[in-house]
């Protein structure tokens, strides 16, 4: 259940000695050296740094068997749904999504009840092309009423918004109900979706939410293409994130490295869907990348290391690596990378 008592300050102390634990692990204990002197600073348990870590230690790390999802997978987990191709040739997408409520483990030890599409948090990276005609099977097995609500192009009555097409059966999806959303893929671009029952906030940080990609109809150069959804967990209700990650687990990828080839193009489908906070940011050391702000254009309009995105916003990002090596990915918001966000590629022969 959820530990009611984990204050954004207890969980920045133990979530950074873990860190500690996480990086002493994998022989990086000079960046474990730092972060047990942000701990220091803190006015935290700085003289039982040892202790902290060997506690954490204890609790071993997140079991993606039982969360039923792994962020190192979720990476590369494109779903194309099933196909068939309509009179005309045209090519119907489809794809079943249920709400369920769910608990996951966000750090080790640290439990949370969430609301889930398919059981996993962030839902299905659902993967199409420009012009596809798409239905999205909804059916709410949640306790509370929910909606799925797609960025894109649609008619009102697919929007997935209380009161709007509810007498076509839209709208609000109450528990046991079905709906089928149906329209167009438009425009290219990355996209994402999400519950927008109220309280809308409620419903988003509770897990509701996905990456939409539409793929352009001619494609994108070939890449090892990851999706990397930035998110945030309110653990005590206090209307604060206490936990910050990208694909839902605090410093999973501190642990285990996403890998990726030295020279290889690599595209990071990159969505902030993080609640209560007003912007995430994406910082990558050590290089560049190209930013295609909501992909919907195939001309990048900038070459940076950092990008700033509000809540809903999103945008692809293309990098290659020149060296191998470990480099450090994380939120340029310090805190936030100190409650979570942040972890390393490792860039391979
Ligand atoms: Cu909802």
């Amino acid at each position: 259940m959820l530990d009611s008592r984990l204050t954004r300050r207890k969980a920045l102390a133990g979530l950074t000695a873990l860190l500690g634990g996480a990086l002493a692990a994998t022989g990086r204990s000079g960046a474990a050296g730092t972060a047990a002197g942000d701990v220091h600073e803190q006015g935290s348990h700085a003289d039982t740094q040892g202790s902290l870590h060997a506690g954490f230690a204890g609790r071993g790390r997140v079991d993606p068997g039982a969360n039923g999802f792994d962020p190192g997978r979720i990476l590369r987990d494109f779903d194309l749904g099933r196909t068939r191709t309509l009179s005309g040739g045209r090519t119907l997408r489809e794809w079943d999504l249920v709400a369920v409520d769910k608990e996951i483990e966000l750090a080790p030890g640290v439990r949370f009840a969430a609301w889930t599409y398919n059981g996993r948090v962030p839902g299905p990276t659902l993967r199409c092309r420009e012009g596809d005609r798409l239905r999205i099977n909804f059916l709410n097995a949640g306790s509370h009423p929910h909606t799925i609500h797609f960025h894109g192009i649609h008619p009102a009555f697919m929007d997935g918004v209380p009161g709007i097409g509810e007498e076509l059966g839209g709208g609000l999806v109450h528990p046991g109900e079905r709906f089928a959303y149906e329209f167009e893929a438009e425009p290219f671009g990355l996209h994402l979706y999400h519950c927008h029952a109220a309280p809308l906030a409620a419903h988003i940080a509770k897990g509701l939410y996905g990456a939409f990609v539409i793929d352009p109809r001619d494609g994108r150069p070939a890449a090892d293409e990851l999706v990397m959804v930035m998110n945030g967990f309110d653990t005590n209700f206090d209307g604060s994130n206490e936990l910050y990650a990208v694909n839902t687990v605090g410093f999973h990828y501190l642990s285990e490295p996403i890998r990726v080839r030295r020279g290889e193009l690599v595209r990071i489908y990159l969505v902030n869907v993080l609640e209560f906070d007003q912007i995430n940011s994406f910082h990558v050391h050590a290089n560049f990348f190209h930013y295609f702000p909501t992909g919907t254009s195939l001309t990048p309009v900038e070459f940076t290391d950092t990008v700033i995105q509000g809540q809903g916003q999103r945008g692809i990002l293309e990098l290659r690596f020149p060296h191998t090596g470990k480099y450090m990915f994380h939120a340029h918001k310090t805190e936030f990378a100190e409650l979570g966000w942040m972890g390393f590629f490792e860039v391979v022969e």
